[in-house]
């Protein structure tokens, strides 16, 4: 269903009248509450009345994620005396990124959530069975509001406690379920170990991202519980979930564009790019209070598309997520940047410069990661219960930076290969 009806499917010469309208009065607040935009705009000699219409947006500089990082925790938010809620971004070495929201932004939330849900394929009076974690992470509450606003009946099961989901799953007869695509793969082998088959499941519709997927995943995901697997994006810096969602057809994600502004840029020159390029998602929220945000830079690669899609939503449509700008991946749900385990490292006595993140997904479809670190010689003459003791002591400082469990492999000075331009970090196995 399309839950709202004028907006999402406005012709596109009006929708581009209610942008340009809405980026003229969110300039005029940042420009007025944010301490950090005015000193930006300040410096930058940027003049809000040169700004008439959304096409000269390109004259208006970009934030990135050092912006948020460096402003922590407060500084970059434009309402903070009003704030209803605060949640936390993981991968970020030093300060985690801190997002928040006004009582007006969750009913934004609520609104995009629930378009979203719509897109989706919901309606009201379904069952949602909520996989995604609850807490500091956007998931699990942004999924819970767009589901109140629309009226389903929701369960909060939070992610994790599998065997207890698919309980849940068979005794209440959810008709959504909304979780990571690695999770969704991951309950599919406990439901066959508990004697269940999956395609029997209740779960109609799954709502699935906050990682990249591909679509021989989904393709996976759709047999093993013959459900409909739909693609949701999102970020806490512009929102959470709820910036982008599959409609039924599969080909492409709706960007709600009349809130969330997205351009595709060059990442080297920061041009725009021609339609349908590749290029870096950014996104301008035009009517986020607590934290609104210009230009914000994703780093995430995709491509956009203005053709119309058969549902009847004219907003523009990203591809999957391709890639990413910087090296950032995600295990389990959480962002993980090799900054951050280097940052270990380089304070742990006796270990090298030299170390690799090992990514695979085991045969239960959970994401493993390896870390692989030269030591120096001296630390293989220690004995082994020594050697040991030292493997451990790596792994519990990254693990409790990370809040997600690594293996830790001590490896002889020299045995990573070396590499003449820029050294190979990450190694992701997992086919995605
Ligand atoms: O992952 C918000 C979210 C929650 C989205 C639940 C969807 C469902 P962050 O933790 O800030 O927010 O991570 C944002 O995750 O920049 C992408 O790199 C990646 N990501 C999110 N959704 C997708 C997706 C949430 N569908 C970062 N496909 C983003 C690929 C995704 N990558």
């Amino acid at each position: 269903m399309i839950w709202n009806e004028k907006i999402e499917t406005m012709n596109l010469e009006d929708l581009k009248e209610v942008q340009s309208k809405r980026l003229k009065s969110m300039l005029d607040y940042i420009y007025n509450n944010s301490t950090f935009y005015k000193n930006k705009f300040d410096k930058e000699g940027i003049n809000i009345e040169d700004i008439k219409s959304i096409d000269d947006i390109t004259k208006l500089p970009f934030t990135t994620k050092e912006d948020m990082r460096d402003n922590y925790p407060f500084g970059i938010f434009s309402n903070k005396s009003k704030l209803a809620e605060i949640h936390v971004s993981s991968g970020t070495t030093g300060n985690p990124t801190l997002v928040g929201y006004t009582k007006d932004d969750i009913g934004l939330w609520s609104d995009v959530m629930a378009r979203t849900l719509g897109c989706a394929g919901a309606k009201p009076g379904d069952v949602i069975q909520i996989a995604y974690g609850y807490g500091l992470f956007t998931g699990g509450l942004g999924f819970h509001y767009g589901a109140l606003e629309m009226g389903l009946t929701i369960i909060p099961c939070s992610a994790g406690m599998t065997k207890r989901q698919l309980k849940i799953m068979e005794d209440f007869k959810p008709r959504i379920l909304a979780c990571t695509p690695s999770y969704a793969m991951y309950m599919s082998e406990d439901a066959k170990d508990m004697g269940m088959d999956p395609r029997k499941s209740s779960w109609e519709i799954g709502i699935f991202g906050a990682e990249p997927w591909s679509e021989s995943m989904r393709t996976q995901i759709e047999n093993t519980w013959n459900i409909l697997a739909t693609d949701v994006y999102g970020l806490s810096e512009i929102i959470g979930p709820g910036v982008a969602q599959e409609c039924t057809n599969k080909e492409g994600l709706h960007v709600f564009s009349d809130v969330f502004y997205p351009e595709i840029i060059n990442p080297t020159t920061g041009q725009p790019v021609k339609e349908g390029e590749d290029g870096e998602l950014v996104f301008t929220t035009f009517t986020k209070k607590a934290i609104p945000v210009l230009r914000y830079r994703t780093r995430d690669i995709v491509s956009m598309t203005n053709k119309q899609c058969k549902c009847g939503r004219t907003s523009p449509r990203i591809s999957k997520i391709k890639g990413r700008t910087d090296d950032m991946i995600v295990v389990r749900g959480i962002n993980v940047f090799p900054s951050q385990i280097e940052h270990v490292l380089v304070n742990i006595e006796g270990t090298t410069p030299h170390y690799q993140l090992v990514v695979d997904r085991s045969s239960k479809n959970l994401d493993t990661l390896e870390i692989h670190v030269e030591v120096e010689q001296k630390i293989f003459s220690d004995e082994i219960k020594k050697l040991t003791q030292f493997e451990n002591k790596i792994q519990d400082e990254i693990e409790s930076m990370l809040g997600v469990s690594v293996k830790v492999k001590l490896l002889e000075p020299r045995s990573i290969e070396r590499s003449i331009g820029k050294a190979v970090r990450v190694i992701d196995k997992r086919n995605i």
